[in-house]
């Protein structure tokens, strides 16, 4: 599955890092791209969609 997030709380690389770790906490296997400029984080996960919304929120980053 393959989801596309915007997160307006990422704001620079280590905000897409931060991100990036914390869905991979989720899904080893998840491939993450994190874009500060537009905001968006597309994830191919076989997580669900509730579970990484909360991963992210709870590292700081709530999907809008
Ligand atoms: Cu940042």
């Amino acid at each position: 599955m393959t989801l596309q997030l915007t997160v307006p709380s990422m704001s620079c690389s280590v905000c897409a890092s931060k991100i990036t770790k914390a869905l991979q906490a989720v899904d080893a296997n998840a491939s993450v791209q994190a874009d500060p400029t537009t905001k968006l984080v597309n994830v191919e996960t076989q997580a669900s969609e509730t579970a990484i919304k909360e991963a992210l929120a709870a590292a700081g980053y709530p999907v809008a």
